[in-house]
């Protein structure tokens, strides 16, 4: 085979590689989105990344990263598929060996996922054996055979005076360009079609219609008080739009779940286990809530924090009729994906909005904020509370069980500490010297906010002006008229709540229980 070019048995390589994945997508569409080695294996690094390596973890989280984080494996993995072909030049067993290996690594994520079962790891199996095949095919064609030496001797005594077509020694075998190249399109083909079929069986479309033809039960419609918004440039309006609200989760792909198949089952230390289906959740008493959520990883001044309208069923409705049972304090929620969050049973319980969610400003849930349902409790962090895609809750105690974020680093129990964040003007922001506006959200999310007060340069607090707030769940916008003088100025904030605890300012990172600090920033007045 070494008269195939280096770069020929790469491409040879690459293509295999891509016949193989495009042919598991296929087949993990036929059975379900999650068991594509690639998801197994991406979700697989975003469980298994280690607690020290909490930039990486907090930042893998966010959806941006997760296509960064595929990207990436592509790269990866076609490289090293690149390399099995050069591999194969030697002798087509070793690329053959090595697209094996390839796949047993893919069988171990995809046997390792939550809620695995055994025909999961068909796709990875199927796509493997596919890309070998082809790797074999491929290198086949990259050859072809020259007149064989009894030929060639025949010529030779035949006709002495005619230059011989081939020599002893020589190669036997000659580089077919044509057909490898043929043979490439080929598998490009196939990998294409394999990919695009495997995603549209996989249900996105399904659920997509299903979520699109649903009727929402009527809204018993909270009236929002006025002067919710200030309407300044650049100030974080008062509700977040649903495709501008931060998304934060371990799931590498969305989970699809169909409505019609979902079902909550509520157990463990409960006098009466319960199942729900989606309409019967739609045919209980429903309520609707304003709620800031927020997350742990975010930042002091980050922007991981949104407020919505959310619709749904309050938990503790569907907790009392399985009637909770004493001495249980937690509630162990699970995703469809697999991801739980630990929520201590007294706050949801103590009369606030914690609500099983299945509409957001109006709208059906989106995707990707947890449709069909979600949970949402005023006042915790979204790691011990927010679960979304959310079908099973096990009832139970904190010093039996353990959450998805527990074991890596973060506290057992997460209530919002209370933040305030400068929006305008941004941070480093040149200004023009004059009568300015320092605008921004502040939040105790079920306590409320009180007051918000601001300072330049370190002098005096000065109060600002708080707009109005439909209830202590969300968040509170702030504004103040500064007049700017030129030079370099440090602005900063600070928040009361309405139990008269003001913000602290000493600086914690996210990690383990949320940040904390005084949102400082620096702006130049020209
Ligand atoms: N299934 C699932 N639900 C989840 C998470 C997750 O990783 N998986 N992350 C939680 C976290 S950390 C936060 S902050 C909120 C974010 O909700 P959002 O993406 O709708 O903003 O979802 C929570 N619910
Ligand atoms: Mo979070």
């Amino acid at each position: 085979m070494k008269v195939v070019p280096v770069w020929a048995a790469a491409l040879a390589g690459l293509v295999s590689g891509a016949v193989a994945l495009g042919v598991a997508q296929l087949v993990a569409g036929f059975i379900k989105p999650e068991t594509s080695p690639v998801v197994a294996v991406g979700d697989s690094a975003i469980d298994l990344t280690p607690p020290p390596v909490k930039d990486f973890a907090i930042n893998t989280f966010g959806s941006y990263d997760k296509t960064a984080l595929l990207g990436g494996m592509l790269v990866v993995i076609a490289l090293i598929a690149a390399g099995l072909g050069v591999l194969a030049r030697r002798r087509v067993l070793y690329g053959l060996l090595g697209l094996a290996a390839f796949g047993v690594v893919g069988v171990a994520a995809v046997l390792t996922r939550p809620g695995a079962a055994l025909v999961d790891v068909v796709p990875t199996i199927v796509g493997v054996i596919a890309g070998m095949w082809v790797l074999a095919w491929l290198m086949n064609r990259a050859v072809t055979r020259r007149p064989s030496p009894e030929d060639v001797h025949e010529q030779q005594t035949q006709e002495a005076e005619r230059p011989a077509v081939m020599r002893a020694g020589d190669e036997l075998y000659a580089f077919d360009r044509r057909r490898l190249l043929t043979g490439v399109a080929t598998g490009v083909v196939v990998a294409g079609v394999g990919t695009v079929a495997g995603q549209v069986l996989g249900g996105r479309k399904a659920v997509d219609m299903a979520r699109g033809s649903l009727a929402l039960p009527r809204a018993t419609a909270v009236p929002l008080p006025a002067g919710t918004d200030f309407h300044v440039n650049g100030l974080s309006s008062f509700i977040t739009k649903n495709r501008d609200f931060y998304r934060v989760d371990t799931a590498l792909i969305v989970p699809q779940v169909d409505p019609r198949a979902w079902k909550l089952r509520i157990h463990g230390m409960v006098d009466r286990p319960i199942e729900l289906t989606f309409d019967d959740l739609l045919r209980r008493p429903l309520t609707e809530a304003y709620v800031t959520l927020t997350c742990v990883s975010n930042e002091v001044g980050g922007p991981y924090a949104g407020n919505a309208r959310w619709l749904g069923v309050r938990m503790a409705d569907v907790l009392r009729e399985a009637g909770l049972q004493s001495g249980a304090d937690m509630l162990l929620s699970t995703s469809d994906d697999g991801f739980t969050a630990g929520t201590p049973v007294d706050v949801v319980m103590d009369g606030r909005d914690a609500l099983f969610a299945f509409s957001m400003n109006g709208e059906v849930l989106p995707t990707e904020h947890g449709f069909p349902v979600r949970q949402v409790v005023p006042g915790l962090y979204g790691y011990v509370s927010a679960t979304k895609w959310v079908v099973d809750i096990k009832v139970t105690r904190f010093d039996r069980d353990q959450a998805y974020w527990t074991p890596r680093g973060w506290a057992a129990k997460g209530p919002i500490k209370t933040e305030s964040r400068i929006d305008v003007p941004g941070d480093s922001a040149s200004l023009k010297a004059g009568r300015t506006v320092i605008a921004g959200v502040a939040w105790a999310q079920h306590t409320g906010i009180s007051a918000v007060e601001v300072r330049v340069d370190n002098g005096p607090w000065r109060q600002a002006r708080l707009a109005s707030v439909p209830g202590p769940d969300t968040w509170r916008q702030w504004m103040l008229d500064w007049d700017a003088t030129s030079g370099a100025h440090t602005i900063q904030v600070r928040a009361t709540d309405a139990a008269g605890r003001t913000q602290t300012e000493q600086e914690a990172l996210p990690a383990p229980d949320g940040a904390s600090g005084w949102h400082t920033i620096g702006v130049n007045v020209a």
